[in-house]
């Protein structure tokens, strides 16, 4: 029951994102992926230009966040994605709330 109850809520946030033309550009162009598993940013690096979409797939069972100290904070749910939009002064280090030695970097270019 909670296995569909889960299916159903995936093909509902899918469902969203076709319909929304803009999502849909930023799937294809634009979005910079970081996967994180065994409690690691990967990759630990990113460029990016401002407007663009950094997103987070967790892969562990436990929450993280993307955080900035004095900056923005983006938790991240155990088997979820949640995304942050790159701003013009957005390079910057970030860690984990939770796991403070998972630590990750975003260099906005040009
Ligand atoms: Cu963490």
């Amino acid at each position: 029951m909670t296995r569909n109850l889960l299916n159903r809520r995936q093909l509902l946030i899918t469902g969203a994102a076709v319909l929304s033309g803009h999502t849909l550009v930023r799937a294809h162009n634009g979005t910079v992926h970081v996967t994180i598993d065994k409690l690691a940013f990967l990759p630990a690096e990113i460029q990016i230009k401002a407007g663009e979409t950094v997103e987070w797939t967790n892969k562990d069972r436990f929450a993280h966040t993307a955080t900035v100290k004095g900056g923005w904070d983006v938790l991240i749910p155990p088997g979820k994605t949640a995304t942050h939009v790159a701003t013009v002064d957005d390079t910057v280090d970030y860690y984990c709330r939770f796991h403070p030695n998972m630590k990750g970097r975003i260099v906005i270019s040009a």
